[in-house]
């Protein structure tokens, strides 16, 4: 059947295509499938107890009004707390340098809607967040895409590229990157890479986004200081995202864009006709935690869960994984990133590891062009202690096998 609307659909959503990572969180609802493929948090990380006394304590406290419409900008006193904790872990901000978006995904969005222009560039990482290439593609933007070795993006190659780019008369109006624990790879970028990072831009007068959402989560080796902690406060070019998605509940939906005044003013008029206000009530609960002390309490529960099952699953890739395959081994974040042996493919070897009851995210999903065939991004947060053992297991059978076919094929 023809399709009826193809004619009426913008150009904007004709370039849509569909997430990976979101597609295959249907797998993770079959039960006899283990998946390595979401980066979902475990819900043992979930302070149910302390939610339900805090939901309570905001019902009797603030009853209707914490169901009610709230500002654009956000709830003041959440935007209070967070001020107050991100001060504590060097995020310099003032409460009226924030607003609170609908998580770090609505942040990326929202500004990819006030800075893009069909055709606009923006730098990413080559690999990089596959929802942060969707919310740049849905804007029409073309990519930049610089290369990451184990410290993440390779600060010397940026340089060059903007240098060629300046020749030719183009900037780029953002640079992303996610400088701890990255997704999908898991690699960290060292200080003084991050401070090349805060010259580039104001050299090359543009903004960096930094996206933090696994900033916290360290399971061994010395924290390091955001990017912004460098930045100038007399000309700031840094862009912020925390959440909580990571650190709390995904479901609440709360995440923070730290920005200048000038950019938090727009990006506010850009949330005002896409949502109106983020969740209240659970911005109230929110609040009620981050002030309550509670988060920096339950950050400590939390890497002791993961910090555990990133080591079960590097155990259990020492044990199992044929030669030939590599992986890196994070200090925190939530995915180990996996390369095969020349000649492998992990696309075309998916549906034999859906057959054996084991699923990743295929390499080339993070890419803004090509790249990634040989590679996959495992995630150790969410299954149990038993099925990293027993899907890792499962995985480097699959894997032997291709390996085995490339060859005699
Ligand atoms: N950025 C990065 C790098 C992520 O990994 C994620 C979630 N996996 C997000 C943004 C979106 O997170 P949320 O919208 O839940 O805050
Ligand atoms: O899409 C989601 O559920 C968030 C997870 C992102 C990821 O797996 O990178």
């Amino acid at each position: 059947m023809k399709p009826v609307f193809d004619d009426l659909y913008s150009d904007r959503a004709s370039g849509m295509r569909a997430s990976e990572i979101r597609e295959l969180l249907k797998l993770t609802q079959r039960p006899d499938i283990i998946s390595f493929a979401g980066g979902l948090p475990n819900p043992l990380a979930f302070p149910l107890g302390i939610i339900k006394e805090l939901t309570q304590k905001v019902l009797d406290r603030y009853g209707e009004k914490a169901l009610q419409y709230g500002t654009t900008e956000g709830l003041t006193s959440l935007r209070e707390a967070f001020a107050e904790n991100y001060n504590a872990h060097d995020i310099p901000c003032t409460p009226d340098e924030i607003t609170i978006v609908g998580g770090s995904q609505q942040g990326l969005d929202l500004l990819s809607k006030i800075f893009l222009n069909p055709g606009d560039e923006v730098v990413v990482g080559d690999p990089t967040y596959l929802g942060g290439l969707a919310a740049f593609r849905a804007f029409q933007a073309r990519f930049v895409a610089v290369p990451l070795d184990n410290d993440g993006m390779r600060v010397d190659l940026l340089e060059e590229r903007l240098e060629k780019m300046r020749r030719e008369g183009r900037k780029p109006k953002m640079v992303y990157v996610i400088p701890t624990f990255q997704n999908p790879t898991g690699t960290t970028l060292p200080t003084d890479r991050r401070k090349r990072l805060i010259d580039l831009v104001h050299e090359y007068d543009t903004v960096l986004v930094e996206d933090n959402p696994y900033g916290r989560l360290r399971y061994e080796g010395e924290p390091l200081k955001p990017i912004k902690y460098y930045d100038d406060p007399d000309d700031p070019r840094v862009i912020y995202l925390g959440t909580l998605s990571k650190t709390l509940v995904p479901g609440f939906r709360i995440a923070t864009v730290v920005a200048p005044p000038e950019i938090t003013r727009k990006l506010v008029i850009a949330k005002q006709s896409t949502d109106l206000c983020s969740t209240t009530f659970t911005q109230y609960i929110a609040a009620e935690y981050i002030s309550g002390g509670y988060l920096d309490a339950h950050m400590r529960k939390i890497k002791t869960l993961y910090g555990g099952k990133r080591n079960i699953m590097l155990k259990a890739m020492d044990e199992f994984m044929p030669d030939g395959v590599e992986w890196t081994r994070p200090e925190g974040g939530m995915f180990l990133w996996t390369t095969l042996p020349e000649g492998c493919n992990t696309v075309e070897m998916f549906p034999k590891a859906v057959e054996n009851k084991v699923a990743y995210v295929v390499g080339k999903a993070f890419y803004a062009y090509e790249g990634g065939e040989r590679s996959m991004r495992i995630n150790f947060s969410y299954p149990t202690d038993e099925q990293i053992m027993v899907g890792i297991e499962r995985l480097a059978k699959v894997i032997e096998e291709e390996i085995k076919d490339k060859k005699a094929g």
